[in-house]
């Protein structure tokens, strides 16, 4: 697709469902007592291979696009899946699952796309294991595909090495089936949906500090979820507004749950004018966000910050190209075994564009402030590498063209729609 820059941008756009929530919805709905109902769910290409995945192992689940029927048969309700279990393109369907699986009595095989198969598994394998699942890598590459055969579970305190939230979430999901509790303490607190939201299900589940508690074979119940709009997909508009000349851009119903605002923060560090309206505190935070152009400037990221960043960090970097002065970003080695490897695909493809970028160990160093030029970009069928590309096409010279634009779909099916409506 190609993408030329953009005059100005105005307007007021209403994002889709949180990915993150959308899959947990139908993950725990499907363990629950009871119909769940889900509005507002992400029809995304990720959260439909979650669907896929339950409807396999005996959930009916209705989609009729205005919202999302789970008809739940409780924990220990699902059936040995039909087929292999194909995960598509999704690291949290394929980790979140493998926690399920652990603790079911039958055997599953996960498999994916060619990305997939690529994304460390050991991180899961290993503290499913020490809770004495069997889950093993089928070409023995601790990636997927996996195998695994349903056993007896103990219930572990895991301190893991990585702050991630797939992670947490696996452990807690077969700590529900395990023999007493569990405990999963992460580095840096990652995003906490799945404490928020089994909760609200009913399981008993604590946290203290940067330590989940929940305790095994609690009676999930079906509930009413509205998932609110992903702040993941709110950050190219976000961009967008600070960037483009001129621009003004109302960004409708956003999540702000603290685990996920730091392109808040930050946007807001680097001289962003950023208002929050219509705040709402029930459940899962939300506020309509009004962006305006800005004058950036570069700022060091770093610690725990970065997990409340780390989807945004690629449309981070468009905006530390745009600053003035230099952006250091640090401790996100995680970005290289994300759908891509984002540090070199983004550093690979900005300096292609102009920029001064240098890729490190564990994130970049950005001068900022030259022009950014058109150029071809290959999205290495990444979502987020392909929407941040597009972002700086508006404000490059030149025409921009990237192969691979459709990846969009795994988290934003109408983003380019949503684009070319705000853009003169
Ligand atoms: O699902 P997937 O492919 O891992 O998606 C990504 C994304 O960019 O959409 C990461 F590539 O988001 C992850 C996120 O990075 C979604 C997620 C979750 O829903 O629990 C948690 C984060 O991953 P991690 O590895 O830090 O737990």
């Amino acid at each position: 697709m190609i993408f030329q820059p953009v005059k100005q941008m105005k307007g007021e756009v209403t994002i889709p469902g949180d990915k993150s929530i959308s899959h947990r919805a139908v993950m725990f709905g499907s363990l629950a007592d009871g119909t769940t109902e889900v509005t507002n769910f992400l029809q995304g290409a990720d959260c439909l291979s979650t669907i896929d995945a339950f409807r396999k192992m005996g959930i009916e689940i209705e989609n009729t696009q205005e919202k999302i029927l789970i008809h739940g048969r409780g924990l220990h309700g699902l059936k040995a899946p039909s087929s292999i279990l194909d995960m598509g393109n999704s690291g949290t369907t394929t980790r979140l699952i493998s926690g399920i699986l652990a603790g079911q009595a039958f055997e599953s095989t996960l498999t994916g796309d060619a990305s997939i198969q690529k994304r460390p598994m050991r991180r899961i394998m290993e503290p499913l294991s020490m809770m004495g699942g069997s889950i093993i890598s089928i070409n023995g590459n601790d990636c997927a595909p996996l195998r695994i055969t349903g056993a007896p579970l103990h219930g572990i305190h895991y301190h893991s090495r990585v702050a991630s939230a797939q992670v947490k979430s696996a452990v807690l999901l077969a700590g529900l089936y395990a023999d007493g509790e569990t405990l999963v303490t992460e580095p840096s607190l990652s995003r906490n949906h799945t404490e928020i939201m089994l909760r609200c299900f009913g399981a008993d589940l604590t946290v203290e500090n940067k330590t989940a508690k929940v305790c095994p074979e609690p009676r999930l119940q079906g509930q009413k979820i509205v998932v609110p709009g992903d702040i993941s997909s709110a950050a190219y508009f976000i961009a967008a507004g600070l960037l483009v000349p001129g621009a003004e851009i109302l960004i409708k119903n956003v999540g702000i749950n603290p685990t996920r605002d730091g392109i808040l923060k930050v946007a807001r560090e680097m001289g962003g004018n950023i208002t929050l309206l219509n705040e709402n505190y029930d459940g899962e935070p939300t506020a309509d966000l009004l962006v305006k152009h800005s004058r950036l400037h570069g700022i060091v990221i770093e610690g725990d910050l970065i997990p409340t960043l780390i989807d945004e960090l690629p449309v981070i970097n468009v905006m530390a190209a745009c600053a003035e002065g230099t952006t250091v970003i640090r401790n996100a080695a995680e970005l290289k075994v994300k759908e891509s490897n984002r540090i070199d695909v983004m550093v690979r493809y900005l300096s292609a564009m102009g920029c001064d970028i240098t890729g490190t160990d564990d994130g970049m160093i950005i001068v900022g402030g030259r022009p950014l030029h058109g150029t071809e970009v290959d999205s290495h069928l990444d979502h987020r590498i392909a929407m941040s590309f597009a972002i700086a096409s508006l404000i490059a010279k030149g025409e921009t063209k990237i192969k691979g634009s459709d990846a969009v779909n795994i988290s934003y099916p109408d983003f380019y729609k949503d684009l070319r409506r705000l853009s003169r």
